[in-house]
């Protein structure tokens, strides 16, 4: 009210009375307006009485002291306060869950918790937390749980860890696939942060059972404890014993469910053929055992020829197949001769052994001949070779051959000399009565040789 005492004392007094509200008194101080708060008690005051400040919820006072004084002067003291929006402590740590850093929370004020890796949100749960009016924060359930993993059980299998209620994050499953089945996949899998397991859940195949033991040998899987699907082992035998069979057998299914051998498996057994031997032959290659399976390739000797087959191969039961073969004698056929025949009747035969020789002879009117030239011989002889062929058989032609041959020749180097045709056909008349005169006197020989 100081402010007013150099005003004219009369308007001064009208705005002592617009200033104060209606109802107060003099020697009271004004009812102060305070926003978001109020005084208590809220009215009556009288110079020297005190009020306190009442901040509404969510607010708090400006400056320490809630406690006012009304002056003499009519003025309150300290200085009428304010209320102004209160805030909130940092928020609570929650368990396994950060918020993002922030450093002022007015009332209102809205956190969001996120869990950290491996641990998962509570279903059904809000990670929001409030800052309330009464500046504390609004109660935080559990909200971040470890993360879990599906159960992994397996058919045909089971853990060999200790086995758990749940399974969480970080957690480590070994397995083993009962008898009959083998692990396909990682031994042991670990529980991953986002609720999968890593490597993937193994499954357990179905194997086969132990290959078959046979006598006097073994198979190559003596060792192997599980024989899954396309395994094979091979068998073997004791020394000196054949392997009788197929020497592996291999995992496989006929239904595509089960699982079993490919087949029975071999046998072991003393197999011994007998030496083969093939009279007039030869053997390769040269051994002095002929066990199961052994093969030898026969030849003959020379004027021989093999019969049957010419390999043959020592037989699970001592036998050798195919049959052993033999070594036939080389035969030559019966020699057929132009204008000649066999000397003897008796020599006459269908085959000839080797070295048989037969003896020829022409037919009348024929003589053998060499290059062209008659031969005074009247036999000449062949002989079987041992390749089943003759020696060259001999000739036999026509007594008179060689005149007409002569001719043939003349006419041919005739031509080729390059006679006109004219001047041949001159020749060639000549020819023609040359021969005929010939004929005439073969007729007057005879003639006279009758006559005598
Ligand atoms: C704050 O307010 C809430 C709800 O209005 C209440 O549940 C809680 O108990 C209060 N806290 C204190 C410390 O008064
Ligand atoms: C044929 O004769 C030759 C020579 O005399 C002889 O070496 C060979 O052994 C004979 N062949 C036969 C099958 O008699
Ligand atoms: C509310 C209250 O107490 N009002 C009182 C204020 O003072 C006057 C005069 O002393 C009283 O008449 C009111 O009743």
């Amino acid at each position: 009210m100081r402010a007013f005492l150099r005003w004219p004392g009369q308007l001064l007094a009208v705005v002592v009375l617009a200033l104060q509200p209606a109802g107060t008194l003099e020697g009271q101080c004004r009812v102060p307006g305070v926003t978001h708060g109020q005084l208590k008690p809220a009215q009556n005051f009288t110079y020297g009485s005190t009020a306190t400040l009442e901040c509404d919820a969510g607010y708090v006072p400006v400056g320490a002291t809630t406690t006012l004084r009304c002056l003499s002067s009519g003025r309150w003291y300290p200085w009428v306060p304010a209320c102004v929006p209160g805030q909130c402590p940092s928020p609570p740590a929650v368990d396994h869950a950060d918020r993002n850093p922030q450093r002022e929370f007015p009332v209102g004020t809205t956190v969001t918790y996120f869990c950290r890796t491996g641990y998962t949100l509570v279903p059904e749960v809000s990670p929001v937390t409030t800052c309330l009016k009464n500046f504390t924060w609004s109660v935080i359930p559990k909200i971040c749980e470890k993360t879990r993993c599906p159960s992994p059980a397996i058919q045909h299998g089971r853990e060999i860890s200790p086995q758990k209620a749940e399974y969480t994050f970080g957690h480590q499953v070994d397995f083993q696939c009962d008898a009959g089945y083998t692990l396909r996949g990682s031994q042991r899998i670990q529980c991953w942060s986002d609720g999968t397991w890593r490597p993937p859940v193994p499954y357990c195949d179905k194997v086969c059972g132990p290959p078959p033991k046979i006598a006097n040998g073994q198979h190559s899987g003596l060792r192997t404890e599980q024989f899954p699907y396309g395994l094979e082992v091979k068998y073997s035998c004791a020394e000196g014993l054949s392997l009788i069979g197929d020497d592996s057998i291999y995992c496989t299914s006929d239904d595509g469910v089960n699982l079993a051998w490919s087949g029975a498996a071999p046998e072991c057994r003393v197999v011994r053929c007998p030496r083969p031997s093939v009279e007039r032959g030869r053997m390769t290659p040269q051994r002095f055992t002929f066990p199961y399976g052994a093969a030898v390739q026969f030849s003959c000797d020379e004027g021989f020829v093999l019969r049957g087959d010419a390999e043959s191969r020592c037989q699970a039961d001592g036998t050798w197949q195919p049959p052993l073969p033999t070594c036939q004698p080389v035969l030559c056929p019966q020699p057929h001769m132009v204008n000649g025949r066999l000397k003897s009747t008796l020599d006459s035969k269908m085959w000839y052994q080797t070295n048989a020789t037969v003896t020829f002879e022409c037919l009348k009117g024929y003589h053998f001949s060499d290059n062209g030239d008659v031969s005074s011989e009247d036999s000449r002889t062949a002989t079987c070779l041992p390749d089943g062929n003759w020696t060259p058989l001999p000739k036999c032609k026509q007594d008179r051959d060689t005149d007409v041959c002569e001719e043939i020749h003349y006419i041919g180097a005739v031509f080729e000399c390059g006679v006109p045709i004219a001047e041949l056909k001159t020749l060639l008349e000549i020819q023609k009565l040359f021969l005929e005169i010939k004929k005439l006197k073969v007729e007057l020989e005879n003639l006279n040789k009758s006559v005598l």
